[in-house]
């Protein structure tokens, strides 16, 4: 299901504006901004510039899914971690910090993105 709509969006230009401009309407089966799925590995959507709220445990694996038009990347205010940029043709892939903790992120294209990951005990 979701890599055919992945595929479609990747096709030509006219495709492309048709899924960007129906996403908001074509959330898809009911999955939510932030949805931990249950395995070591959660996907973390980016939608109208803004970054949902993510709470994970140690060395989890964070998909960032990128619903914008702009890519983004996620920079630990204090340098712990750094991915991106990443778009939504290829989502970005973080390993959580192996110390629990709160760590404030933000976006390097985006000075006004900011997020905030909570890593909590295993
Ligand atoms: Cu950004």
């Amino acid at each position: 299901m979701k890599i055919q709509r992945l595929a479609l969006c990747a096709a030509p230009a006219v495709l492309l504006a048709a899924c960007s401009s129906g996403a908001s309407t074509v959330s898809g089966s009911g999955s939510s901004s932030t949805r931990a799925s249950g395995s070591s590995t959660a996907e973390i959507v980016v939608e109208n510039y803004t970054f949902p709220a993510i709470a994970t445990t140690p060395g989890a694996t964070i998909r960032f899914v990128d619903r914008d038009a702009e890519a983004h990347t996620v920079t630990a205010d204090d340098a712990t971690f750094k991915i991106g940029p990443f778009d939504s043709a290829s989502p970005g892939l973080l390993i959580a910090p192996a110390k629990p903790g709160t760590y404030a992120f933000h976006c390097e294209i985006h000075p006004t993105m900011h997020g905030t990951l909570v890593v909590h005990n295993p």
